[in-house]
């Protein structure tokens, strides 16, 4: 197995890297699922690198450093750096941060053509895509159960700005090939949107293979039954690589406001336009953002999505920088443990 296939490039590799490169494929309780040149196996972490801090938690998709353990789970002892990342507020810890998937190179955005389309929800995926250092492409999924995909591809287009929007079916084929033209063989792809859109049916088409689980969705409102439990980084036969990922519960906003300016380019467009330059688009004269509401070339709606995502990014950039600290303060703790430990003395203890 060449790891090449699965995304790895030697630039990857930092100088004087130690250890065989793997790249993580699905995380289980504290066991990674890997691929190396070794071929597919189980990882743990080093503790005395990621328990200090050192090395950032793997996720799906990243690429890492092993110790192959013949016969056993073999020890991962470092995380190469990101080209990508995209992450949420973790939900069951309500504070902190959950790496969803790393190293892609498009976020592919699903909407079904049922009662899942949501043009609100679209604004805010579009915006957390553009804020993963990636590329989102929308895919409205199921198209075989609409006669007028137009009309959704025509509202899509007013808010994913400068993305391809392609409309798919897995049950009829349709639009298949154009999907495939879109997911390059090398280039890794993360498959996001709710629970029931058809991410791990089109995973199938893709692939030819029945490689993931589906299952029907609830016939009174048409939401899945999150059929897929963890995020799986699959390669396909043409040479793409994948990430199916579960339906989301939440989607908690982090770090948005770089992925704004991308998702809303036509408002801070028109916001430069106002007479003041510290417009705040309520009674001024001159303001072009009421102009715009005014006649129209700007809806009430998108205004009030782009003020709305405006203050939760305030807010996650503010808990962000309270994270950094806190993050900081546990290294130094670390830090000073280990001189503490080398010099003889007593261990800070960590509550
Ligand atoms: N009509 C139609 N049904 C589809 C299509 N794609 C998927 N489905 C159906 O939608 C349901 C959900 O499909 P899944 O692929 O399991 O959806 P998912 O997005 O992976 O769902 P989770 O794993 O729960 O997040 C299944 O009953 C599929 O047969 C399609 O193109 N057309
Ligand atoms: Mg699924």
């Amino acid at each position: 197995m060449n790891l090449s296939q699965y995304g790895f490039s030697p630039e990857l590799l930092p100088e004087n890297a130690q250890g065989l490169p793997a790249r993580i494929t699905a995380v289980h309780r504290g066991r990674f699922a890997l691929i190396s040149e070794a071929g597919e196996g189980y990882g743990k972490l080093k503790s005395a690198e990621y328990d200090s801090g050192r090395e950032e938690y793997p996720t799906v998709g990243d690429f890492v450093l092993i110790h192959p353990v013949p016969g056993g789970d073999s020890q991962i002892i470092r995380t190469l750096p990101r080209k990508s990342f995209f992450s949420r507020r973790d939900p069951d810890r309500g504070r902190g941060e959950q790496i969803i998937a790393a190293n892609f190179d498009l976020v592919i955005l699903l909407q079904s053509l049922n009662q899942d389309f949501n043009i609100r929800r679209l604004e805010r995926y579009l915006t957390l895509a553009w804020q993963s250092g990636a590329s989102p492409v929308v895919v409205l999924t199921k198209s075989d159960l609409t006669s007028d995909p137009n009309t959704y591809l025509l509202q899509a287009q007013t808010i994913a700005l400068g993305c391809p929007i392609l409309t798919v079916s897995a049950k009829t084929g349709e639009g298949l090939d154009d999907l495939k033209k879109t997911l390059c063989p090398g280039m890794t792809s993360v498959f996001l949107g709710s629970s029931g859109v058809g991410k791990s049916s089109l995973v199938n088409a893709l692939a030819g293979e029945p490689l993931m689980d589906v299952g029907e969705i609830r016939e009174d409102d048409g939401k899945g039954r999150h059929t897929t439990t963890h995020r799986q980084l699959l390669l396909l036969p043409n040479g793409t690589i994948l990430i199916d990922t579960p339906g989301m519960r939440e989607l908690g906003m982090w770090d948005v406001s770089s992925g704004l300016g991308e998702s809303f380019a036509d408002i801070e467009a028109l916001q430069t336009r106002c007479r003041f330059r510290d417009c705040t688009h309520n009674t001024e004269p001159g303001c072009s953002i009421r102009e715009a509401i005014e006649n129209g070339e700007l809806s009430q709606e998108r205004w009030e999505s782009y003020q709305s995502l405006r203050r939760e990014a305030k807010y996650s950039d503010d808990k962000e920088a309270y994270l950094r600290e806190k993050q900081q303060w546990y290294k130094n703790i670390a830090k000073w443990n280990r001189r503490q430990k080398s010099s003889g003395k007593r261990r800070w203890e960590e509550s």
